[in-house]
């Protein structure tokens, strides 16, 4: 029985990229893919933003879908209001406590900032005891330590059920002296010394490219809960890209709750409606990502595709795909002439089809199935084809 719980914040951490925006309509077919998925928690918004985004969530929230919907609030009350009105069964609290911010930018002490945690976590339960309430002193990982055990006692001792460890700048690094395995190992021990027992959640940031391996690093300390999102969406670098977050978890460590065929479609709804595109060597969902190239790698695919796979394409609904161009080699274009019912072309014509494939490839362009048979037809109208 698999302990470790997912939310996906594309629609609200997502919403956060630059120029990034879904209507009601997609935000529903990106919510029903995620749940068909497997996804526990969706957060699908912070409903002050705008209109359109309460109504989205009131949409969601009315739409029979297994996974929770969660909403994005401030620590107000009025926030906490419009999150409730849309029927939310999760709302995610958060409110920086570093000394830095309160000084610099609250202009408040800690003890103001405790009282105001508790009595939104508080107001939250009494008008919604079935209410899920994540509070997440943001920028967890910088601010000083004492702090977030505070805040986090007043939230639980409220009525908050999960806390979350949130790197909001990616700024930690695994190996070194600030890793999120230890963060969350020391921090559960403190909780454990305070008398409290939340649910613990990571989100991590990717501003320094380290966003899935401290997502797992929290992962192997324990965590219950991963933040993720599709393409990796979100603020500046964006957070944990979920498919593979879901890959590792699946293949590495034996997870095994999700349909990942479906990441691909959900991939490409989400590209297509957010306007950003899928790099060809994106892992598991880019075009190239199973696909093999140099001559060496090609013959030694064809033959087992694990001598160059560790992953396996048919779990995302995908196949190997070997590439023409001008890095391939004889095996390449054997096994290309076969797909497209040439199997039977002499190794003279093989030698002419090669060349012609090389060429192209240096100009900077991949040989396709189609062209293929128009080099296959142009070999023969010179003379080829004859065995
Ligand atoms: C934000 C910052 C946040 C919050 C995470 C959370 C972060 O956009 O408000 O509420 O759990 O990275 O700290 O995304
Ligand atoms: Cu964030």
């Amino acid at each position: 029985m698999s302990r470790i719980q997912i939310l996906d914040s594309t629609l609200r951490e997502g919403e956060q990229t630059p120029g990034v925006y879904f209507d009601t309509h997609i935000m529903l077919a990106i919510a029903t893919l995620l749940d068909k998925i497997g996804i526990d928690f969706i957060e699908a918004g912070h409903p002050i933003v705008w209109p359109e985004i309460k109504q989205g969530l009131t949409e969601l929230t009315s739409s029979k879908l297994n996974s929770v919907i969660a909403a994005h609030s401030r620590t107000l009350k009025k926030d906490i209001d419009e999150a409730l009105d849309t029927g939310v069964g999760f709302i995610g609290i958060f409110y920086c406590v570093s000394e830095e911010r309160l000084n610099g930018v609250y202009k408040k002490d800690i003890n103001q900032v405790l009282e105001q945690i508790s009595e939104t976590v508080a107001y939250a339960k009494r008008k919604n005891s079935e209410v899920i309430i994540r509070y997440t002193p943001e920028d967890t990982v910088r601010s000083e330590f004492e702090n977030v055990v505070k805040a986090s006692v007043a939230a639980v001792k409220a009525g908050a059920d999960i806390i979350s460890i949130a790197d909001t700048t990616g700024y930690m690094v695994p190996g070194t002296d600030r890793n999120m395995y230890d963060y969350v190992l020391r921090l559960k021990s403190e909780f454990e010394k305070q008398g409290i027992n939340p649910k613990i959640a990571v989100h991590c940031h990717n501003d320094r490219g380290f966003a899935l391996a401290n997502a797992i690093d929290a992962y192997r300390a324990g965590v219950d809960i991963i933040d993720a999102s599709v393409l990796s969406l979100g603020e500046r670098a964006g957070i944990v890209d979920l498919a593979q977050l879901l890959n590792t978890l699946y293949l590495d460590f034996g997870e095994e709750k999700w349909d990942l065929s479906l990441l691909d479609k959900l991939y490409c709804l989400v590209s297509q409606y957010s306007g950003v595109p899928i790099p060809v060597n994106t892992p598991l969902i880019g075009d190239n990502a199973f696909t093999h190239c140099a001559g060496v790698h090609s013959q030694a695919a064809i033959q087992n595709p694990v001598h160059y796979q560790s992953i396996p394409p048919d779990l995302y609904g995908k196949e190997q795909k070997i590439c023409l161009d001008h890095m391939s080699g004889r095996a390449a274009v054997h096994y290309m002439l076969s797909k497209i019912g040439h199997e039977e072309s002499s190794e003279e014509d093989k030698l002419t089809i090669l060349r012609k494939v090389k060429e192209i490839g240096t100009k900077g362009r991949v040989v396709d199935e189609e062209e293929l048979r128009h080099i296959v037809e142009w070999n023969n109208s010179n003379g080829g084809g004859k065995n």
